[in-house]
């Protein structure tokens, strides 16, 4: 399925949004974005889909989880898991042995927004025991609860993308949240439009087999929206 055929399903309008990694502001800017849209021309049906990376790199990793969390009560959503996000939960649970990874990509920011401070080469237990007891209950159900894909009518979400000769239901998770140039230069069918984050861009990236919604928020001050509605595809953008 490629995307001048694939659709979303009847009545659904899905709003598919990129890497937020802390991006409290912005997110909040996007959400209002997209209620303008809701109430401007209402579909029968709204659902959001996050599409991963929620901590690390952003200012306010915790504040943007709460915000997520309140908005999940007041709207249909899907959150999908990111590399991060995996990598937040190994880490808080003890469980990553190697603190370079956490520290070097965005760790110490999240652990800033949970009121810890962190020595990038220091030890990594202590700071790892500290973001175990500081991390809200209500955040870790909303880490244990990431989804690792969705599938909706004609398309297929994930954080990273798919393994290109890999059937969509028997992808494996690593792929789902790490892949990049293997899936990123394959230009074939992967079953449905795959609809993912992971690799920032400088505009949501619409090819023929799949749609890449992270404009890298953090960094270019843009978070981005991938609106799909019967068979068209339209993009919404919030920027600082
Ligand atoms: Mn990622």
């Amino acid at each position: 399925m490629l995307i001048d055929e694939a659709s979303a399903p009847q009545g659904v309008r899905l709003y598919a949004v990129g890497d937020t990694h802390g991006c409290l502001q912005l997110a909040r800017q996007l959400f209002a974005a997209i209620d303008r849209d809701i109430a401007s021309n209402p579909p029968d049906h709204a659902r959001v889909i996050m599409l991963g990376d929620y901590c690390d790199r952003g200012p306010d990793t915790s504040g943007l989880i709460d915000f997520l969390i309140g908005e999940a009560g007041t709207r249909d959503m899907v959150f999908l898991l990111g590399n991060h996000d995996q990598r937040l939960r190994d880490f808080a649970d003890g469980v990553d042995a190697t603190p370079f990874n956490f520290f070097r990509f965005g760790g110490l920011e999240t652990l800033q927004s949970y009121g810890l401070e962190a020595d990038p080469d220091g030890e990594w237990l202590p700071a790892s025991r500290a973001l175990s007891r500081a991390l809200p209950a209500s955040h870790r159900r909303f880490l244990a609860k990431l989804r690792l894909f969705h599938e909706e009518g004609d398309y297929f979400f994930a954080h990273a993308g798919v393994k290109p000769g890999v059937a969509l239901e028997d992808q494996q998770a690593k792929d789902l949240i790490w892949i990049r140039h293997e899936f990123l230069q394959h230009q074939g069918d992967f079953g449905k439009v795959v609809v993912h984050g992971h690799t920032p861009w400088d505009r949501v990236d619409i090819q023929p087999n799949r749609i890449n919604v992270d404009t890298g928020a953090y960094d270019s001050g843009i978070l981005s929206c991938a609106v799909l509605e019967g068979n068209s595809v339209r993009v919404i953008q919030a920027e600082t």
